[in-house]
Formats: structure tokens, sequence, C-alpha cells
């Protein structure tokens, strides 16, 4: 049984909703933010234009960087006395993507994560440890709200502490988990050492998001842990998780939520929008969120749209799961990743070069970055002249010097980004330098 009833209705009613709740978005955003009613203006699209879902077409793309170029709240449409919750995610740059809620939103969000609840065959008598972040990621407090709406028992657990999950799983009987899969998978590795045999836990399902996984992880995760395991996407800008979500029957494409959310799929270098059934950018459009309502999101995601009901009773489009990415975004261990904001980073500290390369790599199962960095000429030279001089003392110096910023370099990460990296200094020249788009990223995790 599916949640509400919006998600088994007939293509017409649906296309009915989504028309109405179109036009009142645009002309909620048209009348109360300054910079869509600019951006409106000059696409020359006034509020009354959009007469039928086509029309969504004649307006105008909004991209992250936009929201990031009205830092913090320029998109806002609700006044502070409406919005009751902030999240946030990474820029490209230094600069935070901020989102804020009203309680409407806060209210619909629950509603959407109560849907993918059910969709995973979650029901009130489960008990989930709920593994994602709590704090400005909206994995925690999205699955939280989702999973109390449908009256399930939720355990906080929010990321991190691998043995206290692992005891919780044990003694709290945990039923479900909602997770990162390669976060997940260490929880494994873990349990594992410990002589953990979580096939005879009270496990049964799993609800994994927030970074590309496979096929063959999930054969991976429900071989390990005897679970049924259900893909979720979602993301900040427009909601945070709940945006679609596999039926735990046909796991074959996530349903998206498509009376709040309207799908396109574009071709991302011409920006025309691609018939069902072809793969490229998830364009998304809110058509019911009150405190930073976005039209036509470029998601920058890969994937396709399916519009067959599903054997499960929806009759919600469903969207293949993510295959990749149009911009150069990693996501490490759940955490969003520009390598530009490796850049200026670098950029701010002295006696390193611009010229970097990001190396991603699993070890097991965990995602591991190392940041190798040039030293500048001045300081190789100087470093090389003590080398011949053979004086120790200032060998040693220059040893103690290039420590320090490897780690200055590794702690500004850390407090920029949130993720820990290796860092590594390297002699000028040594990273290789390309003709055309510099290639600052060098991953070697494996594709399945
Ligand atoms: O990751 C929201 C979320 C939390 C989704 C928990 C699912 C579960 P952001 O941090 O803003 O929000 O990151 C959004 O993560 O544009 C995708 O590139 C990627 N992503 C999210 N879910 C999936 C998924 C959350 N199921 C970005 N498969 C998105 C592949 C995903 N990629």
């Amino acid at each position: 049984m599916a949640w509400s009833k919006e998600e088994t209705i007939g293509r017409g009613d649906m296309r009915k909703i989504q028309l109405d709740r179109l036009r009142k978005t645009v002309g909620y955003i048209y009348g109360k933010n300054p910079v869509y009613k600019k951006k409106l203006d000059e696409a020359g699209v006034a509020p009354g234009d959009v007469k039928s879902l086509d029309d969504i077409r004649r307006l105008p793309f909004t991209a992250k960087g936009e929201i990031r170029d009205n830092y913090p709240f320029g998109l806002f449409t609700a006044s502070m006395e409406e919005i009751v919750e902030f999240h946030a995610t990474s820029g490209t740059t230094g600069k935070m993507v901020v989102v804020g809620y009203t309680r409407n939103d806060v209210e619909l969000w629950t509603e959407v994560m109560a849907r993918a609840c059910t969709g995973a065959g979650i029901t009130k008598s489960d008990i989930v440890q709920n593994i994602y972040g709590y704090g400005l990621f909206t994995g925690g407090l999205g699955t939280h709200y989702g999973a109390m709406r449908i009256g399930a028992a939720v355990i906080p657990m929010s990321g991190g502490n691998t043995q206290r999950q692992i005891t919780m799983m044990q003694d709290f009987g945990s039923t479900v988990v909602t997770s990162t899969p390669s976060f997940l998978m260490h929880i494994h590795e873990v349990g594992e050492q410990m002589g953990v045999d979580f096939r005879k836990l009270k496990l049964k399902t799993g609800l994994f998001g927030a970074e590309p996984w496979s096929e063959s992880m999930r054969g991976a995760i429900e071989e390990k842990f005897g679970i049924t395991a259900c893909d979720m996407y979602g993301l900040s800008e427009i909601i945070g998780p709940g945006v679609s979500f596999e039926c735990h029957q046909v796991r074959k494409g996530l349903h998206v939520n498509e009376d709040y959310f309207y799908p396109e799929i574009i071709h991302p270098e011409t920006g025309e929008v691609l018939p069902y059934g072809e793969e490229g950018e998830l364009v998304l459009t809110t058509i019911a969120n009150e405190g930073q309502p976005l039209l036509r999101y470029r998601t920058r995601d890969i994937s396709r749209l399916d519009a067959e009901p599903c054997a499960c009773g929806r009759t919600l489009v469903r969207m293949q799961r993510i295959t990749g990415r149009t911009d150069d975004m990693l996501i490490i261990r759940g955490v969003n990743f520009f390598p530009s904001q490796v850049e200026s980073i670098i950029l701010k500290r002295q006696g390193v070069s611009p010229h970097y390369m990001v190396v991603v790599d699993r070890k097991g199962s965990m995602d591991e970055v190392e940041v190798r960095v040039e030293v500048t000429d001045d300081f190789m030279a100087k470093a090389g002249a003590d080398v011949l001089k053979g004086s120790e003392q200032e060998i040693l110096k220059d040893v103690a010097l290039a420590r320090q910023k490897m780690e200055n370099l590794k702690r500004d990460i850390k407090d920029v980004i949130g993720i820990t990296v290796k860092v590594t200094l390297v002699a000028p020249g040594t990273v290789p330098r390309s003709e055309g788009k510099a290639k600052r990223v060098d991953d070697r995790r494996p594709k399945d």
C-alpha cells in the first residue's frame, strides 16, 4: 500500500495538480522575490503565461551558482517569521548553498519521506536506526521526520560511532537501517572483525542514498546483512531526501514525488528537453515549496524518466538510478565535495602553488582522498640549497615546515569541506598539466 492517494492517481489527475501548483508557484515567486522577478522579466514570461504544463519550457533554468550568489537568503520567498528550519550543502567555492523551510515545507518533507519509508516496506512496528548525519545535512532530520510520521520508532544515531552502531543493532534489535551505502559496508567490515554475523540480527530493510551506488553494491549489502535494500534520492536545494524513492516490491527505478517536484530531463549542453526514456540531466521544479521554491533547477545529476505504471500500483513517474553528474562534484563518504573548494583553500596558504590533484580511491569499502599539492619554486629552491649546503639544522627546519604546511591544509580542508583527507606535498612541475580544461581529479574507485 502506498502512503498517500496521489501516488496512485491517473496521469490526467496528476497533470491537473501539477499545472495548478506550477501556476501558483510562478505567481508566488514573481510577487515575492526580486531576483526571480528580474529573471522572469528578462525571459519575457509573466506568471499568467503559464497556461499548460508544456509552458514550463518557457521558464528560465536556475543553477546552483545562483543560490550561492544570493547567499545566504537572497532567493528566499518567505519571511524569517515564516522560516522554521535551515539546511545547507557545499557550493562549488567556499560558500554554502543555503535552504530555508517554512512549517509547510517541513510538513511536505515529512509527507514525502513517509512515502519513501512506506515504499521501502517500513511500518510502525519497525525500529529504524537512522545513521544519516543530523545537522545541516538533510539526511538525518528528513529521514527522522518521515519515519516518525509513519509511526516507526526512530533511533537518531547520526553518522560515525561504528562500534556503537553495531551495539545498537544488537541490543535494540533494529529492523531498519537508513544510511549511505558506503558507511553501512564499513560497519560490516568492522563488525566482521568483531565476529558479528549481521544476518542473524533482526535487520530486514535498508533505505540508502546520498551518494551514487550500483546494483552490485546493492547485491553485496543484501547478501551481507540479509535485508532488502531500497534506493532514495534527493538534494538539499529541492527538499533533501524524499524527492524520489524505490518501492520494495519492484525496485526498478525511483518513484518521483511529482505532485511536489516536477521532473524534466534535458540535454546538458543545449538545454533542450528530452523525451521520456532518454538519458540526460535531471531538472526539478518545486511546485509546492514556500521557503525557497526553485524553477527548473539544474541538478547536474544524470538520469532517465519512465512513465510506465509500476507493478506496485504507483503511477508516479520513475527515474532511473543516478548514473553520473555533469559537473565535477565528488561525493566522499556521503559528503559533497567540489575540487574547486580545495583550490580556494590552497590559494589562501603560502609556499604551495595552485597546481594540485585530488586522488580518490577505495580502501575496503571506504573512500579515501589524497590531495597532492606542488610546493612553490622558492620553497623547493631553498630546500634544495640547504641539502647541498649539508646544513642538518636547516634541512630539519625545511622538513618541519613542509609537515606544518601539510597539517594546515589538512585542517583547512576538514574545516571547510568536512572530510579528512591526506595531503602530500610534491615537487614543482610534477602534477600533470593539461592543455585544455585542467584535470584535477583522478578517481580510481571501482565503477561497480
Ligand atoms: O544527499 C539528500 C539525501 C540524503 C538523499 C539521504 C538521500 C539520502 P545533498 O547533500 O544536497 O542531499 O546531496 C545531493 O547527492 O545531487 C546527487 O548527486 C547525490 N545523491 C543523493 N541521493 C542519491 C542517490 C542529499 N540515491 C546530491 N543516488 C545529489 C545517487 C545521490 N546520488
